[in-house]
């Protein structure tokens, strides 16, 4: 147990120091206290473990005033809260990001060094927490990231996997293997057991009605849940928010009765298996699996965090005045994991309470928001009735009710009886958690301009006409801190010396204040040069971590995301071997070819047959196009493994081209794109998610477009034929008949035969549609990247115009548009 290893507040706490005012020489004799109190070693034993132990155990106690005086100001209550509730958050490496909060980060990195450590080596040794799959949980950590800076009284509550995301490995075949991901197997330094606040929560069972004509839920197992606490520091604000992370526990730990008996199996089984609702995080992105466990993990964590917060902000009383509960806390729900929060609350507030069912709807519509992550109709969770009455017999019957009020207030409203029948949340033995979260809470968004317009055109097309009002947008947005600040100090100290201050970090829209240097040539040198020297770095990276060579001299085209079809890393290896057929037949000149290393990050859910083919496809296209004499070295393919936040952090300052190739009215916003925007690279993309929004903002001439639009796509849909595409475009052609040919499977024609088979039959995400138009961008894109004068200029201009793209700027439009909450005071 990790609080067992690393006990808090084991640093001296002979004087109490103020965390701004402490000096080096008192950090250095902190670590050193923490070195020998926490880890038992002395200085001269201590390796980069012991010492990154004992770093983050003096920065956590540099930041615990401010946590402690957040909460109370939290619970004071003059400000409304908000409750982000998400099942995932991809946080990401916390030393870097905590030092960089502290209030002292020179200090610390001197005191380090001093101490004859490298602080870059000491950060190496932390295991991220992979607690998320992808875009949407790591939009949770910068929500969280950005609540603390704003100061915006706020917790986050989610789930503390044993396990999180798998680990990637390649194997021989180049075929993508998952291993266990336990990041918690030396402790962590960043997280405090808090058993004072424990709650109990209950599953199976029945439903009883009792003599006063009640229903009561009779549950037939309890499960200890045990909160985990993290500190959120913010930046600049001298607020320390908190995420709440609740793991799993049997109550009765060990039936010793049972073990006396020798019977060790089954004394532990009650405990194996309360434990295994938190053991591991779903590797599922953008799909849905309807699996027992899942729910069991969506419960357990949405009624622990809703006890927490009553149990929080009405200390002690038995019988809260739950009708201010709104006015108190306001809880968001990331997608739908969390919406069965709902029918929770509603239980609580009629079985527990005593409310009417009319005070007890009318208080749960006020403290729910819903934010929908997807366009995929197979994304969206639509629970089996029976499933769900097995495990919430009690929940079930709430939703049948708000399913035949929903339905009632609908012919009110006016709908048509089939466009209530289309609504129903509860029909046919399955339950529908988008229609129920859309009906239950206030509000509705999506995540970027065109995502929110087509979920009110589509998606949630029959909601929308009756509550046009429900719906808005929030357009996605990433932490400056990680992603400028930590992951390109370069980048960061030029922008800082040339706009004179450190304010555009968290105000981001000030990065405008570099538009007047995109024609200075001074700058667009230093730059260039930034750019460089963190691809340097990158290559550096990669030679040490995987032993692939790459060359700085070349273009960096980067594709970092989940694998899945809709995506197109299909689309982007093709025009990869479309470019090497046409060098090897020397169709294209060798030695007028800009040279190009094309660098893939992505994990495939362990299920997703297609993708996990096409990483291995990815990975022999990369065997024989880096292993051909022929191409000089000139074209480079690299299949980064294992890409997680810490590689993000690594690879997104040293792109020159980001890919965001997506079928249009697919990806819902992207975040990466955002990223990279930032820090400088070109994006060639599709006009879908927010690549519409910041193209809008970085200027069309500095952002290269391709692509079927949506209406494009609709047109085509229905009469598409891939094969057309495929017979008429020897390009095209080429590509996909190398790959059936046994190019990239040592003379095998099966080994891709699925692949090649689904893109000339099906090609469901219409990449040989868009093909021909991204082979024609990538050469402009070439031809671009030989001024490299004016190619640095459209990096610079996309830097200076995506000052929106903070989650700053995110949390301000929620505040603003769906919480209706402010600020506490900022104590810098
Ligand atoms: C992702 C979207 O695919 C991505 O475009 C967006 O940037 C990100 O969320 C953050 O908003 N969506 C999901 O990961 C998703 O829908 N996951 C499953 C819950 C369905």
């Amino acid at each position: 147990d990790a609080l067992e290893t690393h006990p808090p507040g084991s640093v001296s706490q002979k004087e109490h120091i103020v965390s701004d005012e402490i000096t080096r020489e008192q950090l250095k004799d902190e670590i050193i206290a923490a070195l020998r109190h926490s880890r038992g070693v002395s200085l001269a034993e201590a390796n980069n473990e012991d010492m990154y132990v004992a770093v983050s155990t003096v920065v956590r106690n540099l930041l615990a005033d401010k946590w402690i005086e957040t909460r109370e100001d939290t619970l004071k209550g003059n400000t409304k809260a908000v409750g982000y509730l998400s099942a995932e958050y991809l946080l990401g490496t916390q030393l870097p990001n905590a030092i960089l909060n502290s209030g002292v980060p020179q200090k610390v990195e001197a005191a380090v060094k001093e101490l004859g450590f490298d602080l870059n080596a000491v950060e190496d040794v932390e295991v991220e927490p992979g607690l998320g799959n992808g875009g949407l949980g790591r939009l949770a950590a910068c929500f969280i990231d950005s609540l603390a800076t704003k100061a915006v009284p706020a917790i986050g509550y989610g789930i503390r996997y044993t396990y999180g995301i798998f680990r990637q490995e390649f194997d021989k075949d180049g075929n993508q293997v998952e291993r266990p991901d336990y990041w918690l197997y030396k402790g962590s330094p960043w997280e405090q057991a808090n058993y004072r606040r424990e709650q109990r929560v209950g599953m199976g069972g029945v439903v009883v009605t009792t003599k006063d004509g009640k229903r009561e839920w009779k549950p037939a197992w309890q499960f200890r849940a045990i909160p985990y606490d993290y500190m959120v520091p913010g930046y600049e604000s001298g607020r320390v928010g908190t995420l709440r992370l609740w793991s799993a526990k049997a109550v009765d730990e060990f039936d010793l009765l049972t073990f006396n008996r020798s019977q060790y199996e089954d004394a532990v089984k009650g405990q194996t298996w309360a434990e295994s609702i938190t053991k591991v995080l779903y590797p599922e992105d953008s799909t849905y699996v309807g699996k027992q466990l899942r729910l069991e993990q969506q419960y357990f964590f949405s009624a622990a965090s809703l006890a927490d917060a009553i149990s929080l902000f009405y200390p002690g009383e038995e019988h809260p005045d739950m009708t201010t509960f709104p006015d108190k806390i306001t809880f968001q729900l990331n997608d739908t994991h969390p919406v069965i929060a709902i029918a929770e609350l509603m239980r609580l507030l009629i079985d527990k309470y005593g409310y009417d069912w009319d005070t007890a709807f009318s208080i749960t519509q006020r403290t729910f928001n819903y934010t929908c992550h997807t366009l995929l109709p197979e994304a969206l969770e639509v629970w089996d009735a029976k499933l769900m009455g097995e495990l919430l017999p009690r929940h079930l019957e709430i939703i049948e009710q708000i399913s035949d009020w929903a339905a009632h207030d609908q012919a009110k409203h006016g709908a048509s009886p089939e466009a209530i029948e289309r609504m129903r949340i509860y029909s046919n033995g399955r339950v529908r958690m988008a229609y129920l979260a859309t009906m239950a809470g206030s509000h509705v968004n999506g995540v970027a301009e065109l995502h929110s317009q087509l979920l009110k055109d589509i998606t949630l097309k029959d909601f929308a006409d009756l509550y046009p009002s429900k719906f808005t947008n929030v357009t996605n947005g990433v932490t400056p801190r990680r992603f400028m600040r930590l992951a390109n100090p370069r980048l960061s100290e030029l922008v800082t010396k040339t706009l004179g201050s450190e304010e555009w970090l968290n105000d981001l829209e000030q990065l405008k204040g570099l538009e007047k240097y995109a024609d200075d040539p001074q700058f667009l040198k230093k730059f260039a040069e930034v750019k460089h020297q963190n691809k340097v770095d990158f290559a550096d990276w990669l030679k040490r971590t995987q032993g692939v060579e790459i060359d700085p001299n070349s273009m960096f085209d980067t594709m970092i995301k989940r694998l899945h079809e809709y995506k197109r890393q299909s689309m982007k290896l093709l025009q990869v071997i479309a470019l090497y057929n046409q060098l090897k037949s020397g169709q294209r000149d060798i030695n007028t070819f800009q040279a190009r290393t094309v660098i893939f990050g992505a994990k495939a859910a362990p299920g997703y047959a297609m993708a996990k083919l096409t990483i291995r496809l990815i990975n022999n296209v990369a065997r024989v196009v880096n292993n051909d004499p022929a191409l000089q070295g000139k074209l480079r393919v690299v299949f980064i493994e294992n890409y997680n936040v810490t590689s993000a952090q690594r690879i997104i300052p040293a792109t020159d081209l980001d890919e965001q190739i997506s079928l249009a009215g697919k990806e819902a916003s992207g975040t990466s794109n955002m990223k990279f925007a930032i820090n400088g690279a070109v994006t060639v993309g599709t006009l879908d998610g927010a690549n519409v929004e910041i193209r809008e903002r970085v200027g069309a001439e500095n952002f290269f477009l391709f692509g079927m639009k949506v209406e494009d796509v609709e047109k085509l849909d229905g009469n598409y034929n891939p094969r057309s595409y495929y017979e008429s475009d020897p390009d095209l052609k080429g590509a996909i008949d190398a790959i059936a040919s046994g190019m990239f499977s040592y003379g095998d024609p099966n080994t891709y035969k699925e692949f090649t088979e689904n893109l000339i039959n099906k090609d469901p995400f219409m990449a040989l549609a868009d093909f021909r138009e991204y082979m024609d961008i990538q050469d402009k894109i070439e031809a671009a990247y030989q001024d490299k004068q004016a190619w640095t200029r459209m990096g610079v201009l996309n830097t200076a115009n995506s000052g929106f793209f903070t989650s700053d700027r995110s949390i301000q439009d929620y505040l603003d548009r769906v919480w209706m909450t402010g600020s506490l005071p900022q104590h810098k």
